[in-house]
């Protein structure tokens, strides 16, 4: 055989960059950027090779696995599908549906097989105890925009390519490639800003890999935007610079929301922010004079108490100085593939509680940092039974260890997932799919979060071979099990229902299939399509009941109480004490790619980051080993000192902590680091949204 060359989009952020892979006799040669691509225009990072890595790690599995008093046992698919049905069934007879619990993972949403076939199965599951990484990540913008917009999903985007004025908190867009905002080659669209005489300006309590490229950047102290952000709304309404636009003729609340922020003047919150006052009407000012201009915020503003405040007031913000959409503003994408569903109002809010901390409901989920405890805490309703799909929750949710006891309680755990994990050595059964090059694809989500409107279907590159199953055949193969109950015989099974039917069918039936737009001829263009930058779409989009936004909504007024109450206490901190926040590193992903030699090799990234103040008052020197501990626990790691870090402030990467026994990651557990999610506290949560507050955790760091 000769070398081919394979066209397809990397699947591991959201960035989806087109790739161009060489190969021959099923060996992968090289891995670069597709220059084709209309989108990505080329770019890649360090991570693409991964895809090559992960095909080829002897450790991922490829056999489903059961665990047995004497070890994992490989067993056949039908048996383990038989099986892990037959236990799912019988937990739900004993104890009801509720009784088993779901969460998914990151990848899912970067996995069409899983995000089209999921949910058939969890109809058939049945269970409301449902969880996910969003609550560990970005519920508060589905909050902001299910509030303002009418959907959950309507998510605006920041318009890269016109924009002048591109406003950043809480992301670092250099080093996670980008997010809720899918723009490949992040760097040179900022470069291109720039370039055009525009301005970057980042608001981050480290000045990262993205602040040392802008033209301005504020530290700001932990969890304390909000306030920040209630200022600069104040200013905009003080000097008279709230300007909607044509948006004006469809919006409501806009007197109120001036009323509401009233009293959180710079001056005001400048001493709880660690920001000037006059650094904070800078900031407003430019915004409103920005022609085009957007403010985004992203994980940092996100994963704190106040995430749900925060995304309300960097959308309104946005209404307010004119760049809500409109080009170079904050707009929404017009994806070939919609993910709304059928038009109607949106409902899915406090329908049911968490049993132990009466967390409401959002989307059809819980608080995953309810998890642990729902398990733990006996009585009626008590978790017995979990199904993991793309998730390692153990290192991705707070308090991680205490989740790891509760797993190791339940009755019944069933993971699909690739590795056997810190969080999948706990199930009963692991059920490995085909992954990344053996897999077809399609970004049902990041297409509708693109900053322009694309569309991109891949091909497998490997045929997955007849031993193994993809994510959507695992659970395609669980639903007509659950669904049939005893009476299931796989002879007379119908054929399960491949994802791409509906993927072809959603794409003919959307907004551009009246022009074509079919799976076909996705085919038959593997660099993906350019359909056009993108479009102002309100007020017809809103799926508000009566197609207008109202920018004082009871929920976000009613939630500044308690922001009003923390910014009325002095500042909490006590002075030994340090707030802790998460970074990203470039040649890392959450979790699951430390097992990967090309991308962990180097010098140990897993540290902990420190202002030279903070470690002179603690005599800690650079390198030396310290212990970290929150309420809910310590590691070690050694510390680094670097004026990047605010002081006051303790930055560590998450995803960290392969020590833990009993996994079969040979190369992670040898930079096995410290999770970060040791110290997470389970008990910080933004209360209206349900995410967890993982950012600005008190933390205290001594030497050893
Ligand atoms: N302290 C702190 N915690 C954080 C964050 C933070 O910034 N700070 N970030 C949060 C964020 S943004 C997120 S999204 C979460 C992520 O949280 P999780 O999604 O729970 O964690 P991941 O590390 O992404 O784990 C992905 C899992 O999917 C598996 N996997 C990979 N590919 C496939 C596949 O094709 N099919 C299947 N079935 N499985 C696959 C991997 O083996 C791994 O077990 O972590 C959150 N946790
Ligand atoms: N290389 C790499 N890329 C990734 C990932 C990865 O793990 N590695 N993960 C992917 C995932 S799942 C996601 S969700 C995205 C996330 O994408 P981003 O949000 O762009 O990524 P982060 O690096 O987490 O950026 C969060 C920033 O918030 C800052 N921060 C922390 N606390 C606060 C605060 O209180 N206020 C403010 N203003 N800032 C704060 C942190 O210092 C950090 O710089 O990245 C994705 N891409
Ligand atoms: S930026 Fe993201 S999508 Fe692009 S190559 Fe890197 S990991 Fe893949
Ligand atoms: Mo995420």
């Amino acid at each position: 055989m000769s070398v081919e060359t394979h066209y397809r989009a990397c699947n591991l952020c959201e960035a989806i960059c087109g790739l161009e892979i060489k190969h021959e006799n099923g060996q992968v040669l090289s891995i670069t950027g597709d220059a084709q691509d209309p989108f990505s225009r080329g770019h890649i990072c360090p991570k693409a090779v991964g895809l090559r890595d992960i095909y080829e790690d002897p450790n991922r599995l490829r056999r489903p696995l059961k665990r047995t008093a004497t070890g994992w046992q490989e067993i056949d698919w039908d048996t383990a599908l038989d099986e892990v049905a037959a236990r799912l069934r019988q937990q739900r007879d004993q104890h009801g549906p509720h009784a088993t619990a779901w969460y998914a993972g990151n990848p899912s949403v970067h996995n069409s097989g899983t995000q089209l076939a999921a949910p058939g199965f969890l109809r058939a599951l049945g269970s409301r105890s449902l969880f996910s990484a969003s609550s560990v990540d970005q519920l508060p913008h589905h909050f902001a925009a299910w509030q303002l917009y009418g959907h959950p999903l309507l998510l605006p985007v920041p318009d890269l390519d016109r924009t002048n004025h591109w406003l950043i908190f809480g992301g670092n867009p250099l080093v996670s490639n980008g997010s809720l905002m899918t723009a490949p080659d992040v760097a040179n669209r900022l470069k291109a800003i720039q370039a055009r005489g525009g301005k970057v300006v980042v608001i981050d309590p480290r000045r990262t890999e993205t602040a040392a490229r802008a033209d301005a950047h504020h530290f700001i102290r932990p969890g304390t935007d909000v306030f920040l952000l209630l200022a600069m709304t104040q200013v905009l309404y003080a000097e008279n610079l709230v300007n909607p636009g044509r948006l004006a003729g469809f919006t409501d609340g806009i007197a109120e929301l001036g009323a509401a922020v009233a009293e959180f003047t710079p001056e005001h919150v400048s001493t709880i922010t660690g920001i000037e006052a006059g650094a904070i009407r800078t900031l407003a000012r430019e915004l409103a004079a920005a022609g085009q201009g957007v403010i985004y915020g992203r994980v940092g503003v996100s994963v704190q108490e106040f995430g749900g405040l925060c995304l309300w007031l960097i959308n309104a913000l946005n209404l307010l100085a004119g760049h809500l959409d409109e080009p170079g503003g904050y707009m929404f994408a017009t994806p070939a593939l919609d993910i709304l569903g059928k038009p109607g109002i949106y409902s899915r809010y406090d329908r049911y509680r968490s049993r132990v901390r009466q967390a409401p409901e959002f989307m059809g989920e819980l608080p995953v940092a309810c998890l642990a405890e729902e398990i733990l805490t006996p009585g009626e309703g008590q978790l017995r039974a979990l199904v993991t799909s793309c998730g390692n929750p153990v290192l991705s949710t707070p308090n991680g260890a205490q989740l790891e006891t509760a797993l190791s309680s339940l009755d019944f755990m069933v993971s699909i997932d690739i590795y056997l994990n810190e969080t999948t050595r706990h199930a009963h059964y692991i059920l490995p799919p085909a992954t990344g090059l053996e897999t077809a694809h399609y970004d049902v989500s990041f297409h509708a979060l693109a900053i322009r409107n694309t569309s991109r279907y891949s091909e497998p590159l490997f045929d997955k071979g007849p031993a193994a199953r993809y994510d959507w055949e695992i659970f395609e193969g669980l639903r007509q099990r659950l669904e049939a109950g005893d009476g299931y015989e796989p002879a007379t099974a119908p054929p399960l229902e491949n994802p791409e039917t509906k993927l072809d069918l959603g794409l003919r039936d959307g907004a551009y299939g009246k022009a074509g737009l079919s799976l076909a001829q996705l085919r038959e263009n593997p660099h993906g399509i350019d359909l056009g930058p993108l479009q102002p779409r309100l007020p017809a989009a809103l799926r508000t009941a009566n197609q207008r936004i109202n920018l004082a909504a009871p929920l976000f007024l009613a939630d500044l109480g308690r922001a009003r109450r923390v910014l009325a206490a002095a500042p909490v901190a006590a002075p030994d004490q340090l707030l802790l926040i998460s970074r990203r590193e470039l040649r890392s992903n959450n979790s699951w790619m430390h097992n990967l030699p090309r991308l962990i090799k180097g010098r140990n990234r897993c540290t902990l980051q420190l202002h030279p103040e903070d470690a002179a008052a603690r005599h800690l020197t650079d390198g030396q080993t310290v212990r970290i501990r929150s309420r809910v626990g310590a590691v070690e790691l050694p510390v680094e000192i670097t004026p990047s870090v605010m002081p006051g402030v303790a930055s560590m990467p998450h995803g960290y902590g392969h020590h833990r026994p009993g996994t079969q990651l040979d190369v992670a557990k040898a930079h096995a680091g410290a999770s970060i999610n040791d110290l997470t506290d389970d008990a910080r949560l933004d209360e209206l949204t349900g995410n967890a507050a993982l950012s600005a955790v008190p933390v205290w760091v001594e030497g050893r």
